[in-house]
């Protein structure tokens, strides 16, 4: 117990309210699962193929059962689109090129809107998902985020989304850990949300030790790095 001025706080107050005496993290009335980019363009045979991307649809079809609400994010790009190396003459997949944002990572062409790669995967068991928020349709601005374009400022509309709703924690899962996972769970934190991410729910492209800095920034940020074992029944 702490003593203060104003009497007694118990203990218990301060451990973090997610976790129940079994340690298990206990899910409300105000969490929802963020289902991030599970398409096939991500998966084993598709142009921008996550190693493993595939063995996250059991994982997430189970844990979603848990969640009341769910959101479902779908990478959607123009043909052409910036983030594409095929739209910069002399260009490869994974160089970089410095654009008005910043610095923009390059792909293979993927998800192009309407077309079978930018499907959510078939073997999506999910039928409460109660939105499914399509970004990166801007062709001049690439999206990771859930929340905020790659300009930093122009917004999806997610958090006043998740707000209106009264959903203040964010359980993060899919595909890439390392781009939009990660990158969606950094603006939640900054947008003000409690923000999970359910590691075995999620798999990485790793390119140029992007993986490990995913992670060491979401640790930074107060992103909590759980197992999907951790969610209360
Ligand atoms: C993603 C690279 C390009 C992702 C999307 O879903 O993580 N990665 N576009
Ligand atoms: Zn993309």
């Amino acid at each position: 117990q702490i003593l203060t001025g104003l009497g007694t706080i118990a203990m218990a107050s301060l451990a973090p309210k997610a976790l129940s005496a079994a340690g298990k993290v206990s899910l409300d009335r105000t969490s929802v699962l963020l289902v991030i980019d599970v398409q096939n363009c991500f998966l084993p045979g598709g142009s921008l193929a996550v190693k493993d991307g595939d063995k996250v649809v059991p994982v997430i079809n189970g844990i979603a059962k848990k969640f009341a609400d769910v959101v479902m994010t779908q990478d959607w790009h123009t043909p052409g689109h910036i983030s594409f190396a095929s739209s910069h003459s002399g260009k490869k997949p994974f160089e970089t090129l410095e654009v008005k944002y910043g610095k923009q990572v390059l792909w293979p062409d993927h998800c192009v809107q309407g077309t079978d790669g930018a499907a959510l995967s078939k073997d999506l068991a999910i039928p409460h998902t109660e939105l499914i928020l399509r970004k990166g349709f801007n062709k001049d601005v690439d999206s990771y985020s859930a929340f905020t374009e790659a300009d930093g400022k122009t917004t999806t509309g997610l958090a006043a989304y998740l707000k209106a709703r009264k959903l203040q924690r964010v359980f993060i899962a899919g595909l890439a850990t390392d781009f939009c996972v990660a990158w969606s769970a950094l603006d939640a934190r900054k947008a003000g949300f409690d923000v999970y991410v359910i590691e075995d729910a999620c798999r990485g492209i790793d390119t140029q030790g992007s993986l490990a800095k995913a992670w060491a920034d979401m640790n930074k940020a107060g992103v909590k790095r759980i197992q999907s074992g951790d969610l209360a029944a």
